[in-house]
């Protein structure tokens, strides 16, 4: 967590509401391996990290709640009934949605100010808004005592996503976020909502995040249209979902579906194999293959899913000479964002600089490093 991030946002709500806040702070995620399958009721291995969202608030007499995003300069007002999502609202959507959700799960919220920072890059990835509803909720909860539990409150996040943003994601983000661990990722059945707690120690091996800086606008809807797929083909088999189906299965529907949904839920049962191999090999030390497999589910994003573009596969095509690089793949929703490197530490800063050269001469932009390390959950740091 970022100590400056904390005490300017304590400033500035200082300044502008003349109180001390509760300060709440929500990370957000890497993930390792194990992508599209969290809403496929699959497994997934994320890990939150040292960057989120932090939420400054405190109660207020006022008759409205009264919202400020410093990092856009942006301020909203709102009444804590009958809120519906705000058209085109963005970040505001998230707030309302978590506010309206809490409510909905019968919690009894009176007016309060709020205010929001981060140093998560919109549209990298790493999940901001996982992390900004999981900091306005676990705040919430401690500022008017509504003694959810993470369970409840990730639930309560996830469907702020679901009905105030329009996303129909799983629950990897908002888990991650809320459960994170230090120095270990989770290898969690998004069924069961059961996690293992694994550590990650990649010994002369670090994780490199590279942003392409591209954040596709129509992804939302690509997203939702992809997990409507995935319950087409459950459905057609007669099974809850794609978790529970093999390849077998998949490739007797190929007179009934299109070659597109075949190869999309083909994606998903390999996806959710390749999961709990990445565990073993993580456990084995086996980092070698552990990279092959980062290239292969890269490979099935890029081909049988769907969800990759040209810069991520430019900057994962980038790193397959590289003998320090043991694997790479986009990361995420798709559509955009980070890369995730396994890459030997001392080639770092070589990589940095002949990557960004090459990215910048083939797209005329910039592409941007961040080092990530497996980090606690959401916590309150101030109250
Ligand atoms: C996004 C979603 F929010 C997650 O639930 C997950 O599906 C991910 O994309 C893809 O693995 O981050």
């Amino acid at each position: 967590m970022n100590k400056e991030l904390a005490l300017h946002i304590a400033t500035e709500f200082q300044d502008q509401y003349h109180a001390t806040p509760l300060l709440s702070f929500a990370p957000g995620r890497i993930n390792i391996i194990g992508e599209h399958t969290d809403y496929n009721d699959g497994f997934v291995f994320p890990a939150a990290i040292d960057k989120g969202v932090i939420a400054a608030m405190n109660r207020t007499d006022n008759d409205l709640c009264t919202v400020t995003a410093l990092n856009l300069d942006e301020s909203h007002q709102f009444k804590l009934h009958q809120l519906s999502p705000i058209p085109n609202g963005g970040w505001k959507n998230y707030v309302i949605g978590v506010v309206a959700e809490i409510q909905k799960f019968g919690k009894e919220l009176s007016h309060f100010n709020l205010m929001i920072h981060g140093d998560i890059p919109q549209g990298s990835g790493m999940s901001s808004s996982a992390a900004l509803e999981n900091s306005i909720v676990f705040g919430l909860n401690s500022l008017f005592d509504l003694k959810l539990t993470k369970e409840e409150m990730i639930l309560i996040s996830q469907k702020a996503e679901h009905n105030y943003a329009g996303v129909q994601c799983g629950i990897m983000d908002q888990y991650a976020s809320m459960f994170g661990q230090k120095d270990a990722a989770l290898l969690l059945d998004c069924r069961t909502l059961e996690a293992s707690s694994i550590p990650i120690d990649l010994k002369d091996h670090t994780l490199l995040l590279v942003n392409s800086n591209v954040s596709h606008s129509l992804a939302d809807s690509a997203y939702n249209r992809r997990r409507a797929i995935c319950e087409r083909v459950s459905k057609l088999l007669s099974i809850r979902n794609l978790r529970d189906a093999n390849e077998e299965q998949v490739l007797g529907l190929i007179d009934s579906i299109t070659s597109e949904e075949l190869s999309m839920a083909l994606y998903v049962v390999q996806e959710n194999q390749r999961v709990q191999k990445a565990v073993e090999l993580l456990q084995e030390n086996n980092l070698n293959e552990l990279g092959q497999l980062l290239y292969q589910t890269h490979k099935g994003l890029k081909d049988q899913y769907q969800v990759s573009c040209e810069e991520l596969d430019f900057l994962v095509d980038f790193t397959k000479d590289r003998s320090s690089v043991l694997g790479a793949r986009m990361m995420g929703g798709g559509f955009g964002g980070c890369t995730l490197n396994l890459i030997h530490q001392d080639d770092v800063e070589a990589f940095e600089q002949e990557i960004s050269k090459a990215y910048k001469l083939a797209f005329l932009k910039e592409c941007a490093f961040y080092k990530v390390t497996p980090s606690k959950g959401a916590r309150i740091i101030a109250n």
